[in-house]
């Protein structure tokens, strides 16, 4: 088999199906990503989405025994919305990040190495394959940065130097021994705008991430939301791109090859009010098929309310009554109690006064008492 001639046929047959861009790394265990990895669990920096141990997400040769090389790819998403719907005074929306644009990307990339794994074992019969993308051991921006994909910024962010960092990654495992890409040279140079913008401090120092302050994380939580945070929650029902949208390696950068992460406008950037009282099966069927979704609706909930806080929407304070009486998650009956006192209007804090008497969870009751408190402060200016 000449390895030379199938990576170029690969990289051909990449193109006609929708893969805008493709690197060849070895299977060599991630030996630095490892200790950083140990270093990140130390500190609790972790999110607890990352999947599988230490020596699973760097050592290849646990995935797929055989393992000589790793194929990674890239796809590049929009990062603006054609006729953008606009929030008015009733009608408040919010914010779905770009990487929850359109069909989820799980299912776009899976796809497509599904199909570049058929093509590569009709060339090689008993080649091996195993394809990740998001939710398998290994780290894909690792991956893509020693397959000369992009480099690796210091928002933490895969930079490609054609479409930015508005690419989705994934990979295949195989044990083919393609000859390896060079990595792309690191050019962030003296910037420093992604750590300056951050809303929370997550970003501790370059390339370094405390997963635990990072709007994106807690975005997916599904507990109460620690007060520091809702303040910087703004509208973000799902994800938070403001280290990617300062990055000026993202200026101009806004592709539309594939209609299948084209956004919704409606659904990316949704009207807050329905949300509150959507139904298991309304959520499925407008939210379902995005990448957003897939915490369940009591999260992108609790963040809509959060959102009409941020708005100071007097208009949504008849619907966060409601939810407040009567919704049966604590979660959710709290945050609206915090939103209402937050809105502060009169019938608000009549309201909170009405559920205190009748609330019998503790953290609700706390979260109705942190309501009031905004008026004793409406009524001491
Ligand atoms: C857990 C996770 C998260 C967590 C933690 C993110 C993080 N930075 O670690 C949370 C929920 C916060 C998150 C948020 C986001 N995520 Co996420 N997430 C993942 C996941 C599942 C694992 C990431 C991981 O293991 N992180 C641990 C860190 C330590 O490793 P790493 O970032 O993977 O690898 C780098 C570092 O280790 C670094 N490094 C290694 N050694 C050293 C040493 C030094 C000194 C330094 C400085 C750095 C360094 O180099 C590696 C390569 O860049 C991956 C999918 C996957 N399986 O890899 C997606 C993934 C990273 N997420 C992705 C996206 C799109 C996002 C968001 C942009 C979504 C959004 N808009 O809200 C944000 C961005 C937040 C940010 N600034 O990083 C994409 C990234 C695409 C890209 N172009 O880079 C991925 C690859 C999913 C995908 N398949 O497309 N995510
Ligand atoms: S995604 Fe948002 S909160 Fe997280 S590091 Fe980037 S700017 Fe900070
Ligand atoms: S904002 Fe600046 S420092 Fe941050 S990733 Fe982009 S170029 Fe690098």
């Amino acid at each position: 088999m000449n390895t030379g001639q199938l990576k170029q046929e690969i990289i051909e047959y990449s193109k006609e199906i929708g893969i805008d861009k493709i690197g060849f790394a070895s299977a060599d265990v991630f030996s630095e990503l490892k200790e950083r990895l140990k270093r990140q669990q130390t500190l609790k920096f972790q999110s607890g989405f990352e999947k599988g141990t230490i020596e699973e997400r760097t050592e290849p040769g646990r995935l797929l025994p055989e393992a000589q090389s790793i194929l990674s790819i890239a796809i590049a998403y929009p990062s603006r919305i054609k006729n953008a719907p606009k929030g008015t005074k009733e009608n408040r929306r919010g914010i779905f990040c770009r990487a929850s644009w359109g069909t989820d990307y799980h299912v776009v990339l899976r796809e497509r190495l599904e199909k570049l794994a058929r093509f590569i074992q009709e060339k090689v019969p008993d080649a091996k394959n195993k394809v990740m993308v998001d939710t398998g051991e290994l780290s894909d921006r690792a991956v893509a940065e020693r397959a000369g994909i992009g480099f690796s910024g210091k928002n933490c962010a895969i930079i490609t130097p054609e479409f930015g960092s508005y690419v989705y990654l994934g990979e295949l495992i195989t044990n083919i021994p393609f000859i390896p890409d060079s990595p792309v040279e690191d050019s962030c140079g003296d910037c420093t705008k992604c750590l300056d913008a951050c809303p929370t401090g997550a970003l501790v120092q370059g390339g370094q991430l405390n997963a635990q302050r990072c709007l994106s994380f807690l975005t997916q939580t599904k507990g109460f939301l620690a007060d520091e945070f809702r303040v910087e929650l703004g509208n973000r029902v799902y994800g938070c791109d403001t280290c990617q949208q300062v990055c000026p390696k993202n200026k101009k950068m806004d592709f539309h090859f594939h209609p299948e992460v084209e956004p919704e406008p409606e659904i990316a950037k949704p009207k807050l009010k329905p949300m509150l009282k959507i139904s298991n099966r309304e959520f499925k069927d407008t939210f379902g098929h995005i990448a957003g979704s897939w915490r369940g609706k009591k999260p992108l909930q609790r963040n809509a309310i959060i959102a009409l806080a941020h708005f100071k929407d007097e208009t949504a304070v008849e619907d966060l009554i409601g939810i407040m009486n009567n919704d049966p998650r604590p979660v959710i009956r709290g945050t609206a109690a915090w939103s209402l006192g937050k809105i502060g209007t009169e019938k608000a804090f009549e309201a909170i006064k009405g559920a205190m008497e009748k609330e019998q969870d503790t953290q609700v009751l706390f979260e109705l008492e942190k309501g009031l408190e905004n008026q004793k402060k409406v009524s001491a200016t």
